[in-house]
């Protein structure tokens, strides 16, 4: 038993060996993803979605969010929200910098990743899988939490269906 446990850690530590040692000098997990969570769809026929969340960049060099996409959605978008004369208005973001030691907030209102041909309506509680591309950080796997339905105009330009 007591070598079997031996073998089990020796091996796991070559596991763990290769893989430090295949790491470059940047670290991939320089960008953190924290608190990602979508907004539940408010009716069954909603086609379009927002995820939202913290990226913070721990690295020292600034790193660009390029990308996103999702299995959930036909497709996915980086958007900003912006209130132009009383008229809450989106649009995609070609690339989002992510400041050396900094985060950027995605909220309702804000950055938000919209997520458009919804495979089916968000509900509350279940997750749903998201890969974020960075610059330098490259591919990044996020789980978004659906929590509650969006409240009033937070979300709705674009997506009159809702
Ligand atoms: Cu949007």
């Amino acid at each position: 038993m007591r070598k079997l446990v031996l073998e089990i850690i020796a091996a796991t530590a070559l596991t763990l060996g290769s893989i430090l040692a295949s790491t470059p000098g940047v670290l991939a997990n320089d960008v953190m993803v924290m608190d990602a969570f979508a907004r539940a769809s408010a009716t069954s026929m909603a086609k379009a979605g927002a995820v939202y969340m913290t990226l913070t960049n721990h690295g020292a060099t600034p790193d660009r969010l390029l990308a996103a996409s999702t299995p959930a959605a036909a497709s996915a978008e980086v958007h900003e929200s912006l209130e132009k004369d009383g008229v809450a208005t989106m649009r995609p973001i070609e690339s989002l910098e992510i400041p050396a030691g900094g985060s950027v907030q995605f909220k309702p209102g804000g950055y938000h990743i919209m997520l458009m041909g919804l495979k089916a309506p968000l509900k509350k509680g279940d997750m749903i899988m998201l890969q974020l591309k960075f610059e330098h950080a490259g591919l990044v796997d996020v789980m978004a939490n659906v929590g509650d339905v969006a409240e009033g105009h937070s979300h709705t330009e674009g997506s009159s269906g809702n």
